[in-house]
């Protein structure tokens, strides 16, 4: 299963590309990479951080890739760095997925109910154009809000669903609980387990771990909740390893969890 993974480069803080390695390797994936920036921390929580916007850059690596004739069996895009970059992943969706292959969005806007630096409404309406091309799209709660205005989980979802076949919001907080909404056959909510406290980089450990999932051949509702349960364990671990959480989660030793789903002996080694 070969994926490739559009996001960004944020050299410290364990997000995007630092994850998304690691992750969808754990799910037996051959990752490749199109970087959409280069940071030298992510944005959250740190301040005077360096910023590369890699728009040209894309461009090129895209021609490049054209003439190796390469295809995807899923296409997984998280963090943009400019408006311009929603349009060009479309176009990297029609160059480089197979035909059957799965787009996933991670439509990455904010959290806490704002913004992202640098992301606005209108960056938010460009990033529902992109959620309209893909299979499965996976905003938290505050995107899910940024994206349709809506604060009902269930009127939220219908919206969404009217884009994408398959929207997942990936973390409801309810008045009768914490779920999963999201629309398979038909809606549904799938209970979590809520760990007080803010952990960044949870929405890019959940994404790529999904991504694996579905890349590995996992109906949705199994992937769901294959990552809910890696995303859990993660989450407990960095609560009790990690006092400063913009430096990102302690998934590394929770792996083994994708690992020994999607593992296995090679024949060609005895
Ligand atoms: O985790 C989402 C994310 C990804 N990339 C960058 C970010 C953030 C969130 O703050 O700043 C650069």
């Amino acid at each position: 299963m070969r994926i490739l993974a559009i996001n960004d480069i944020s050299c410290v803080g364990k997000c995007s590309l630092t994850v998304a390695l690691p992750v969808l390797s754990a799910c037996g994936a051959t990752v490749d990479i199109l970087p959409t920036a280069l940071l030298s921390t992510h944005t959250g929580g740190f301040t005077g951080y360096t910023f590369l916007n890699l728009d040209g850059e894309m461009a090129k690596i895209c021609d490049h890739w054209e003439t190796l004739g390469l295809k995807y069996d899923v296409i997984y895009s998280g963090y943009l760095g400019s408006k311009q970059q929603i349009e060009f992943v479309k176009s990297v969706k029609r160059r480089f997925l197979k035909e059957g292959g799965k787009f996933i969005v991670d439509p990455v806007l904010g959290d806490n109910f704002k913004f992202y630096a640098g992301f606005d409404e209108d960056f938010a309406k460009g990033m529902l154009s992109l959620c309209a091309e893909a299979d499965y799209i996976l905003p938290n709660e505050t995107e899910s809000f940024l994206l349709t205005g809506e604060r009902d989980f269930a009127k939220a979802l219908k919206i969404l669903k009217a884009a994408c076949p398959h929207p997942v919001i990936t973390g409801a907080d309810c008045a009768d609980g914490y779920f999963l909404y999201y629309f398979d056959e038909k809606e549904e909510r799938m209970p979590l387990i809520k760990v007080d406290g803010n952990y960044h980089g949870a929405g890019d450990v959940f994404a790529s771990a999904f991504a694996g999932c579905i890349g590995g051949g996992l109906s949705m509702r199994e992937a769901l909740s294959l990552t809910a349960e890696f995303c859990y364990r993660s989450i407990l671990r960095t609560k009790a390893e990690v006092p400063d959480r913009k430096y990102g989660m302690n998934y590394e030793r929770e792996l083994y969890i994708l690992a020994d789903k999607f593992g296995g002996k090679s024949e060609t080694v005895q």
